[in-house]
């Protein structure tokens, strides 16, 4: 038996091996010419050639060329196989399985990769290159399920899938054990090593796992935005003890952040979260502390129920200095932006101290392929090894199906079909062909296979059978015949002998056995079989009828209930299935006429008497302009008039009353009435009394200024609209048009998203830069420009757009503002990525804190990143958004923190934004401040 013969037999020996001791590594140069040592590393890089059927080999050529592991890649077909490498392991033992992947530079105008990455059947990571220059690496610690796993690449989206390097470093047996291992994988998010000495990550042989432990000083990182002032960096030449489980490396305990004044700070930004974590704080004593000196600290940030009261002394939880203290949270649920802060307690000497930290997020392990139906399908494969079908790599179901089987969706996977017509077969047919239970459809005509059919007795879902056109031989046996789903059987053109079993004879079936010379058949016996059977099964048919039929009628009075609910826009929750269809509006036949009674239909001259024949405009919408109104039962209306009638028609007109009728959210504006008269299409929505966003913020004449928590208490509402039109309406709004003046305030200073649902024609900043892509100037999301896609990520960028002005209390295109950068997302994404916040806060505001505007800033930048796809969806800006105002709130509420910690917080919070004389007024705690500083 010849099972997985292309694989790599690689011999992990069990060295018994004192505790944090080198061990063997497999080291793998995807696209590499051949074998070498790494005289940097020491490690041997082995050639991928013998270890992978399929792909090309690229190389990069405008890269510096060290290390050699980087200079090619090794590419994958964009079809619908997966390619896999295959790496043996020890069953139980764990690993860190690590793939990187370098695209360089390229002189072509293809998008760059984005594909997907399995361990398994695991969706391990979704790649996706937007810097050519920079390593992706992807890092997953397991516990082996099997004497091997497959790395396996498949599914481009775009350009096509591609690896540089493929790593295995076994563990020490306890290391990264966790109470999930059973179900959950951990894929590393970030291991940081503070208070490094060079830009440079540590490594094998600093570390013996080579575990990669990036420096703080990496610019790519940013982990130290939103640092606290007096913070510096520390680090000793003297031995550090680390023979705890995790046994972190000396030269990362060597080196450590300290927060003089008191506070330390640090944010990062955590990719595939929020999920649940595992993560590890490293830290030693690394100063010499006099007698009547101590560091103790607490956590302030994140806050974790249980953790965040105790005292951390690092020297007395380590029992002296010198010696590694690993504080853990095994099971911590984290966001996307971490944002860490710890301060000392105030009978505390030194401020807090970090060496280094550890967080992975949890991910669950799906269940491979049945390993029986797997191990039929591997002696299938035996027969004919040479062949590109028998070399189909990975699991057979997932992610992708192999090309000739079928699976179910079941968890794991089973067969269903296997189909191997006519693919040079030669041997018997495994008789442990029994094992794949749930086979639906077995094709194995058209091959050389001799010998005779196995038993199958057992496989009570199969349908089809085919094994015509083989060598055959032995009976026909009986179990066929009282195989309850067959309906199609072939074995003509065989040496079968023996009798047909009568029952295949008399079966509602399709059979053909022609061609056989030793059947015989007696069909005269079977004529009357048939009959007498015929009788029976019609005598039983009426018997058993009766004997359902009150089962059948309860089931049909049973049935009306589970109709009841079905799905109108606004009884669609928002966390029901996301639609994968959208609607503009533009595309008419998504929706039906119905609906259009739940909205009220009102004449033109009433429309003329509420507004006084049109005399009061209030607006100019993308649809056209709006006046003021008052109905006679005293509501006051917006009444939007639309400009181009002729280029619509009634019929669109009517298909969007139809939908927005149907849409129902208090964070959007409500639409009340309709009216299509003569050359006249209106629509009136309810009269929001404090206008637009944009003249809140922009225009000082008019309104009173706004201050931070009502600017986020607006933008919450508005994402929750937005969010509203992504995933609560079946199918997806885009809204197209997300801007300032799109954001209205009610009476009550509450927002709601207005101007949704609605073709757009004629604003005059709406641009028409091109046929398809449409949107205002300052706003349009660059790739949906660029590509002409829509997708809900559009709205996300121009949002990311709102959420800058909202902070910077700027417009979005001014060359006065931003210069030669000409728009707010170039200004304030330079800025932010320098760590400078300060600079582009609105100078009006007073009483924020800097965190919370913070939480904003970074969702902004990564909302209107370039690409897509690296966006937040709306729930998470949502969420950010809450985020933010809950830290706003802290110290303005009733707090429920002690006291002393509120302080810290605050002499924190005001040293951080001293430059911009900014202090929280109503700390409850002023005269504590002065002390801390
Ligand atoms: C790899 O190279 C071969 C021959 O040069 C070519 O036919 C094939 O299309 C290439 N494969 C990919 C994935 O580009
Ligand atoms: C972590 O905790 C959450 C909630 O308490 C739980 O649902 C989850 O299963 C736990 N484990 C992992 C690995 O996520
Ligand atoms: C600790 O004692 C030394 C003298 O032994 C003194 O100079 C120093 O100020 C003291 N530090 C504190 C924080 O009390
Ligand atoms: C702590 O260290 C001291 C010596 O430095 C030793 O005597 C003591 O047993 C240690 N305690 C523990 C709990 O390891
Ligand atoms: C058929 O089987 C024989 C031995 O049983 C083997 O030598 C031969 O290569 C096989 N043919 C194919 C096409 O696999
Ligand atoms: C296999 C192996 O090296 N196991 C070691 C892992 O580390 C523990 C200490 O925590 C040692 O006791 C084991 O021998």
């Amino acid at each position: 038996m010849v099972v997985y013969y292309s694989l790599l037999v690689l011999f992990l020996q069990l060295i018994p091996s004192v505790f944090c001791q080198v061990r063997e590594f497999v080291s793998i140069d995807c696209g590499g010419k051949g074998d070498y040592t790494d005289t940097s590393t020491g490690l041997t890089w082995i050639s991928d050639a013998g270890l992978i059927r399929y792909g090309n080999i690229s190389a990069i050529s405008n890269t510096d060329p060290d290390p050699l592991q980087y200079r090619g890649y090794r590419y994958f077909p964009a079809d619908s196989k997966k390619y896999c490498y295959s790496l043996s392991t020890v069953e139980r033992r764990r690993y860190i399985v690590r793939a990187t992947f370098l695209y360089g530079e390229t002189d072509s105008n293809d998008p760059y990769p984005k594909f997907e990455l399995y361990l398994d059947a695991t969706h391990w990571s979704t790649v996706t290159i937007n810097y050519p220059t920079e390593t992706y690496v992807e890092e997953m610690i397991i516990r082996a399920t099997s004497t091997s796993i497959n790395v396996c690449l498949c599914c481009a989206s775009t350009g096509y899938p591609f690896i540089s390097t493929l790593e295995l470093r076994t563990l020490n047996g306890s290391m990264y054990t966790t109470d999930f291992e059973e179900d959950f994988f951990l894929s590393v998010a970030a291991r940081v090593n503070f208070g490094a000495l060079s830009k440079d990550s540590i490594r094998y042989p600093d570390d013996p796992y080579d575990r990669i432990w990036e420096s703080d000083l990496d610019k790519r990182q940013n982990f130290l935005v939103g640092m606290a002032p007096g913070t510096i960096r520390i680090s000793t030449t003297k031995n550090v003890r680390t023979d705890m489980r995790e046994c972190p490396p000396v030269k990362v305990m060597q080196t450590a952040i300290v927060g003089t004044q008191g506070s330390l700070s640090y944010r990062l930004n955590l990719y595939g979260f929020p999920a649940n974590a595992r993560a590890y704080a490293y830290l030693a004593e690394i100063e010499d502390l006099g007698w009547n000196e101590s560091r103790k600290f607490t956590m302030q940030k994140p806050y974790v129920p249980d953790y965040s009261n105790a005292v951390v002394n690092i020297a007395e939880n380590a029992n002296g200095s010198y010696t590694l203290y690993e504080p853990s949270y095994m099971n911590v649920s984290l966001d996307f932006v971490l944002s860490c802060s710890f301060v000392k307690t105030h009978d505390s000497t030194r401020g807090p101290l970090i060496n280094a930290i550890e967080i992975s997020r949890y991910v669950p392990i799906v269940p491979k392929t049945s390993g029986q139906d797997a191990s039929v399908l591997d002696m299938f494969r035996a027969m004919s090894i040479q062949s590109d079908w028998a070399c189909e790599e990975g699991d057979p179901c997932i992610p992708t199906q192999w090309e000739w089987v079928k699976c179910s969706s079941s968890k794991p996977p089973r067969i269903t079909k296997i189909d191997l017509s006519g693919r040079d077969l030669n041997g018997t047919i495994p008789s442990q062909l029994k094992l794949v239970e749930g086979l639906t459809e077995l094709w194995l005509n058209d091959n050389s296979l001799a010998g005779s059919i196995p038993d199958m007795s057992n496989l009570k879902y199969l349908t089809i059978l085919h094994l015509e056109n083989n060598r055959l031989t032995g009976q026909l046996p009986s179990y066929l015949g009282d195989m309850p789903n067959l309906r199609e059987l072939y074995v003509q053109n065989n040496n079968l002998s023996g009798g047909i079993p009568p029952m295949l004879l008399t079966k509602k079936l399709i059979f053909k056995y022609d061609g056989n010379p030793g059947l015989i058949c007696r069909e005269q016996k079977a004529k009357r079989l048939k009959l007498i059977i015929g009788i029976i099964t019609g005598v039983l048919a009426i018997f058993i009828l009766f004997l359902s039929c009150p089962l059948m009628l309860r089931h049909l009075r049973r049935r009306p209930l589970h109709e009841e609910s079905s799905g109108k826009c606004d009884s669609i929750h928002a966390t029901s299935k996301p639609s994968k269809s959208y609607s503009v509006l533009r595309v008419g036949s998504l929706i039906t006429d119905e609906g259009l009674d739940v909205t009220n239909y009102m004449p033109l001259a009433e429309l003329v008497e509420a507004t006084h024949n049109f005399s009061k405009k209030i607006g100019k919408g993308s649809f056209g302009p709006v006046y003021y109104g008052k109905l006679k039962d005293g509501k006051e209306v917006a009444v939007k008039i639309k400009a181009d009638v002729s280029s619509h028609g009634t019929k669109q007109f009517e298909n969007e009353v139809s939908l927005l009728s149907r849409i129902h959210h208090k964070n959007l504006v409500p639409l009340i009435g309709y009216c299509e008269e003569g050359n006249q299409s209106i629509l009136v929505y309810e009269y929001m009394h404090n206008g637009t966003l944009r003249d809140h913020i922009h225009d000082n004449v008019k309104y009173k200024h706004l201050n931070w928590l009502s600017r986020l208490q607006i933008a919450e509402d508005a994402a929750r609209g937005l969010e509203y039109l992504h995933s609560g309406c079946n199918p997806s709004i885009i809204h197209r048009d997300v801007k300032t003046t799109n954001i209205l305030l009610d009476i009550n200073m509450r927002a709601k998203m207005s101007d949704f649902g609605l073709s757009k024609q004629t604003d005059e900043n709406f641009t028409h830069v091109s046929s398809v892509a449409q949107g205002t100037v300052g706003y349009l999301d660059p790739e949906y420009y660029a590509t002409q896609q829509l997708s809900e990520k559009s709205d996300v960028y121009s949002f990311g757009v709102v959420l800058l002005e909202l902070i910077s209390g700027r417009k979005p295109v001014s060359v006065e503002d931003y210069g030669a950068e000409r728009n707010i997302v170039h200004w304030a994404r330079s800025l932010i990525n320098k760590g400078d916040i300060t600079s582009i806060i609105d100078p009006s505001l007073e009483n924020f804190k800097i965190e919370s505007v913070w939480r904003i800033a970074e969702v902004a930048i990564s909302s209107v990143h370039p690409y897509g796809a690296s966006r937040p969806r709306m729930q998470e800006i949502e969420l950010a958004i809450q985020d933010a105002i809950k830290i706003e709130k802290r110290s303005t509420s009733t707090s429920t923190t002690s006291s002393h910690s509120s302080t810290l917080y605050a002499s924190h919070m005001r040293s951080l934004s001293n430059s911009l004389a900014i202090l929280s007024l109503e700390s409850p705690s002023e005269s504590v401040v002065p002390s801390a500083r």
